[in-house]
This record gives structure tokens, C-alpha cells and sequence, in this order.
């Protein structure tokens, strides 16, 4: 693949994004894209992970071809050191993801006992069901009380002092997965006689627990960091991320079927436009309750504008798009290029996969590039500290400096690209059952008869390496093809929203059996399940499955890959894949080849002790031929 781009086309395969990309070149914007270009020729110890400067001894680097030193000064070997930072990656992803989900289960606490009056309980169906699964009573009690108990446990989750397993992985994950993760640290004392577990204790615990092994002079063994790596990653999976997806439907209302636009086409010209980016939900869906209030209505007439339109962007414009119905300006590549159609009147962010570069890039126009978290400042920013207490306040006070932006707006700089998709988003768990009739059975019928071979889940990012969507695109197009249902999450969802494989006629692009399905159950043969943390909704329905079918989640025809990763969460996410029994495919080349025995634990070993495992393939065909033969090695066992 050719990694120097030398023309907007082999920059992103999007015809919004090209179009951007030429405006661009013209007016001498700096992208991702150039910048990258500035950059070559990267670093090749730090593509290989070889390189630690965890000490000031340091920075050590080992040539993995034998030229130069195989030692770091501390005596730290290539698989040391490879560990070492792949570990501290995982942390950070969990970490990302856990704190995010942390918020919501201290405001649903808030919400509970009255402290906080800006939100209230949308869901209470979803709150009984659950309470119901965490065993905490329910008939007869109020919603504040249930909801009270629930952000307990979901807390405790997050302190919990003692070593039994954090509550809701215990009553989430299936039973034949906790129980091989359990056995699996007997065996593991065994064979290492060391203690290592795999069930986190606590979700925070697990990712300090990762700072302190990495430290100077801890733990140097490459299979025991890999093994924390997956406690900590199972952590955010089975913990964090779910208590953010769950508590989320709680207090936002969970998401359901509906169709939505995506693409920067969903600018309007005459409209205040706000783009809301980022991850949390606690603050986006604010911005867009705020912007249909009549004084926001009338505030926006007052200068001419035809109303306000808050449009998404990354993992926060997911849970807008599927909770609200909200368009979607792009996926995280496209944060850039909706500036540049000098068309927004706000950026407003909260945390993750927000470039540093827009708020440069804003000063160039009237745009307001507003940072909410004090987790993610950015200078040149316009800070609005968010406050869950004073939620509806602050968010009118943000869309009303969006307004007050809009009669800056230089309309002969105004290029909106004219593309837009139609997709059929909101595929929970629940939503997901309730078409198939309440329960998994239909689904496991034609995955039986193999009128679908089975499911793959995608996810992650845009990368600068990758040619923008080419891979989520072709991969989806190629599983589909083989009639496998195709599910996921991410800034991979807007990839699939935006090329109209999650609107209905993509299912003429399906094999036979998974074209009559979609046909039957009007869907398309792509699922949007949500934003990042609602990987945890994948991780649910492959549980779903197991528990039905009384099953491991890794005897199931099931697979995932994340195509243009880019984040320390995408690799929490891969890693808690890998850990729950699901083959994980990766591109780009994780920094992990300079460890030769990191390297063989994880896209070898795992496959015997975890049941799922990692591996690379730069093309997306070929990587569907692989993960179409994973899965019909895995119908091979299951004897179907
Ligand atoms: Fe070098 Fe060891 Fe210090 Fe790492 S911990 S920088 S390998 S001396
Ligand atoms: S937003 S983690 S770039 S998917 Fe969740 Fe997109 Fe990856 Fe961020």
C-alpha cells in the first residue's frame, strides 16, 4: 500500500472528503494527511515497540535484527520492553474508556438520590432490566431507588478493594467464558507459578496495577504484562465501557431503529451549525435537547440564521445519531475537512480522538472551537468548562456562542460537499431481539443452516496510513458478500453509514442467505451497535448467544477486526476481544513485532489459552478470506 499520498483520491476513498481535500491543497490548509507526509521516514524501533524510555537510563532501543545492542542499560530485553509498552497501551484505552463510563454511573447517582435535576431517569424499562441482572430488587421500588442501587454497584466496580471479580462481568459475561477465565489462573499458576488472574478485581485497580508492573524494575515477563494486559482490557469491556453503554440508555433513553444522514452534506448553509465531537454523550445530548429550545430557536432567527443544527462527529456524534436521530458530519478523519467548509459556527468537544491541529485550523475561520474537560484542554481553544449540575445551562450558553459566531460567517468561504447517505442505525442488543421476535433463536436458526455463516464485528478509527474507510469499505463489502452479518461500532460504523451499507438496498451487495434475511426483517445486512464504548453491546450479544446455545463465546462463528485502528482504546477493545474467545484482525501493524515471543503469545498461544488471538493483514480481501475461514473452522466444530 502506498503510504506516501501524493493526491487527495489516495488520501480517502470518501467523495466529501475529496472534495474537501482539494479546497485544501488550494488554499494551503495543513492536514492529518500533510503532516503525516512530514513525518517520513517514521521511526522503525517505535514501529516495532523496541524503544523504552521508562527511566532515565534510558531511552534504550533494540535492534530486533542483531545490529546494535539486544539490552536495554537495566538489562530489559526487545520482549521486555515490547510488553512493557503494549501493556501501558491497553491501560490507557481502559482507562479512557472506564473514567468515561465512571461519569455516568456518579450521575446517575446524583440523578438518584436528587443532587442533580438537569437529567432524569429516560429509561426506567432499562433500568429494571438492568437491576434485574445485577440481582438488586426491583418490584415495588421507585425508580430512584433502584437507580440508586444500580450506580452502587457500578461504582463499587470501579474501588472495589477486595480480589473477587467486578459485579457486572460477573453477571454479564456467559458462564462458560467466566468459568475457562477463572480456571485459566489455576493453570497459569501452574505452568508460570507466579499468581496471574485474568477476571478483574477492579476496574481501576487493573490499570494502576499495569503503572506499577511497567515501573522501573518490576515485572519483566512478557507473558505475565500480556496477561495483565488482558485482565485490564476485560476490565473496560466487561466493566467501564459496559457500565458507560448501559447507564447511558438509562438516563439518555436507549437508542432504537431509525434511520439518520451521514456525511458532511448534513451541514446547512442557512442553519447555525454546531458539530459536536468526542466520546461522552452526558454533554452532546445536552447541546442537541438545548438547540430545540425555543429561546435557542429564537435566538438563532434573531440573526438570520434558519435554525440551529447540531451535527455529530466521531463516537459522541454516534450516541447522538442513534439516541436522537442526529446527522452525522463524518468519522474522525472528517473532523478537519468540516471546518474547512467554513460552514460550522461551533466545534464542540469533550474528550478522545480530538487533533490538537482544529483549533488552528478554526482560527482561520469565525468557527468557535469550544473544549469542555478539563481532561482535554487545547490551546487556541475556547474553554466552557461543562458541569453536569448546570447541564441545560451550559449547553444553551455553548450553542448561543455558536449563534453569536454565526454572523461572522464568511458565506463566500461557505463549501458544504453535497453527499449524504442514508443508514438505518440503532441496532442494540434489544433492538436486535425484539426483531427477531424477543429471542436469539432465529438468529442462531440461520446461523445453523447456514443461511448466515456467521458475524464479524468491526471497529476503530480512521489512520493517516490507511487510505480513508478503504479498508472498513472493502472488508464490509467482501463479508457480506459471504453472507456474513457484519456488526460494529466506531468511527468504522460512520465509515459503513457514509458509503450506504447501512441503508436498505445495501442488501443487494449481500451473498444469497443474508440478502433473504435482510429482506424478511427490513435491515440492512450491516448493523450500526454504536459508539466505542458500545463495543460492550458486541460483547452482550456474543454473551447473548453463548448463554443460549449454553456455550463458550470462542466456540461461536464469530469474528472482529479493527481495520484503521488508531487509539490505545482500539487496543483495549481488540484485547478484550481476544480475551472474551473472538479472533481479532488488525491493520495497521501493531508495535508489537519487535518481540519475537510477545509477538508468538499473541497471535499464537492466545488461540489455545483465551480461544481468540490477534493477527495482521494489510488487505482487505485476503483478510476476509481469513475471517471467513476462522468462522467456518468454528462451524466445522460446532458441527454445523
Ligand atoms: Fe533503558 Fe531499562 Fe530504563 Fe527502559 S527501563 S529506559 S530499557 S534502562
Ligand atoms: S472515535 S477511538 S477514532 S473509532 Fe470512538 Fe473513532 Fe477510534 Fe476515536
Amino acid at each position: 500500500m502506498d503510504l506516501a499520498h501524493t493526491s487527495h483520491d489516495s488520501r480517502s476513498i470518501d467523495p466529501a472528503a475529496k472534495e474537501m481535500l482539494r479546497i485544501a491543497d488550494r488554499e494551503g490548509y495543513a492536514t492529518i494527511w500533510e503532516r503525516y507526509e512530514k513525518q517520513q521516514p517514521q521511526c522503525s524501533y517505535g514501529q516495532l515497540g523496541t524503544c523504552c524510555r521508562i527511566c532515565s537510563m534510558g531511552p534504550c532501543r533494540i535492534d530486533p535484527f542483531g545490529d546494535g545492542p539486544s539490552h536495554g542499560v537495566c538489562g530489559a530485553t526487545a520482549d521486555t520492553i515490547v510488553a512493557r509498552n503494549l501493556a501501558r497501551m491497553a491501560a490507557v484505552g481502559s482507562s479512557s474508556h472506564s473514567d468515561h463510563g465512571r461519569k455516568v454511573a456518579l450521575l446517575l447517582k446524583a440523578v438518584a438520590n436528587g443532587s442533580n435535576t438537569d437529567y432524569r431517569i429516560a429509561d426506567p424499562e432499562k433500568l429494571v432490566a438492568v437491576a434485574t441482572r445485577l440481582g438488586i430488587p426491583t418490584d415495588g421500588r421507585e425508580p430512584a431507588a433502584i437507580a440508586g442501587d444500580v450506580a452502587t454497584v457500578a461504582i463499587d466496580c470501579f474501588g472495589n478493594q477486595g480480589e473477587e471479580p467486578i459485579v457486572f462481568m460477573e453477571k454479564y459475561m456467559p458462564k462458560k467464558r467466566f468459568q475457562r477465565l477463572q480456571d485459566l489462573e489455576d493453570t497459569l499458576y501452574r505452568t508460570m507459578g507466579a499468581k496471574t488472574g485474568f477476571l478483574p478485581r477492579a476496574i481501576d485497580r487493573e490499570a494502576v496495577d499495569i503503572l506499577h508492573r511497567t515501573h522501573f524494575g518490576c515485572d519483566h515477563d512478557p507473558l505475565s504484562l500480556v496477561a495483565q494486559s488482558v485482565r485490564c482490557s476485560l476490565s473496560d469491556g466487561w466493566g467501564g465501557s459496559l457500565i458507560a453503554t448501559e447507564l447511558q440508555d438509562i438516563l439518555l433513553g436507549s437508542p432504537t431503529i431509525k434511520p439518520v444522514k451521514a456525511n458532511l452534506g448534513v451541514l446547512e448553509a442557512e442553519s447555525v451549525n454546531v458539530v459536536v465531537h468526542g466520546h461522552e454523550p452526558i454533554l452532546s445530548a445536552k447541546v442537541v435537547e438545548m438547540a430545540q429550545s425555543a429561546a435557542c430557536r429564537a435566538a438563532a432567527e434573531a440573526v438570520g440564521a434558519k435554525r440551529v443544527n447540531v451535527v455529530g462527529l466521531c463516537c459522541t456524534g454516534n450516541e447522538v445519531l442513534l439516541r436522537q436521530g442526529v446527522g452525522m458530519a463524518g468519522n474522525e478523519s472528517h473532523s478537519e475537512l468540516a471546518i474547512m467548509t467554513g460552514a460550522v459556527d461551533a466545534m464542540v468537544v469533550d474528550v478522545q480522538c480530538i487533533y490538537p491541529a482544529l483549533a488552528d485550523l478554526a482560527s482561520c475561520f469565525h468557527t468557535r472551537f469550544i473544549t469542555t474537560s478539563e481532561q482535554a484542554k487545547i490551546p487556541g481553544a475556547l474553554h466552557i468548562q461543562f458541569e453536569e449540575q448546570e447541564a441545560d445551562a451550559i449547553a444553551t450558553h455553548i450553542i448561543k456562542t455558536a449563534i453569536d459566531a454565526f454572523p461572522n460567517r464568511n458565506k463566500a468561504r461557505v463549501y458544504i460537499p453535497q453527499h449524504t447517505s442514508t443508514a438505518i442505525v440503532g441496532f442494540t442488543v434489544e433492538e436486535i431481539l425484539k426483531a427477531l421476535g424477543g429471542t436469539p433463536q432465529p438468529l442462531i436458526d440461520l446461523i445453523v443452516k447456514g443461511t448466515i455463516k456467521g458475524v464479524a464485528g468491526i471497529v476503530g478509527c480512521n489512520n493517516v496510513k490507511v487510505q480513508q474507510d478503504f479498508f472498513h469499505r472493502t472488508l464490509t463489502e467482501e463479508l457480506i458478500k459471504r453472507d456474513i452479518l457484519v456488526i460494529g461500532t466506531g468511527c468504522w460504523a460512520i465509515a459503513a453509514a457514509k458509503s450506504g451499507l447501512m441503508d436498505l438496498p445495501a442488501r443487494d451487495l449481500a451473498g444469497p442467505g443474508l440478502r433473504a434475511v435482510c429482506g424478511q426483517l427490513g435491515i440492512p445486512p450491516v448493523l450500526h451497535m454504536g459508539s466505542c464504548v458500545d463495543c460492550s453491546r458486541m460483547l452482550n450479544l456474543a454473551g447473548t448467544l453463548a448463554d443460549h446455545l449454553q456455550v463458550d463465546i470462542s466456540d461461536l462463528p464469530l469474528v472482529g477486526s479493527a481495520p484503521e485502528w488508531t487509539t490505545e482504546k482500539a487496543v483495549a477493545i481488540g484485547t478484550y476481544f481476544v480475551g472474551s474467545g473472538i479472533p481479532v484482525h488488525l491493520w495497521p501493524l501493531p508495535p508489537i513485532l519487535g518481540g519475537p515471543e510477545v509477538t508468538k503469545i499473541l497471535t499464537s498461544d492466545a488461540k489455545d489459552v483465551l480461544g481468540g488471538w490477534f493477527f495482521v493483514e494489510e488487505d482487505p480481501v485476503v483478510t476476509a478470506d481469513r475471517m471467513e475461514q476462522i468462522i467456518m473452522e468454528r462451524r466445522a466444530a460446532l458441527g454445523i
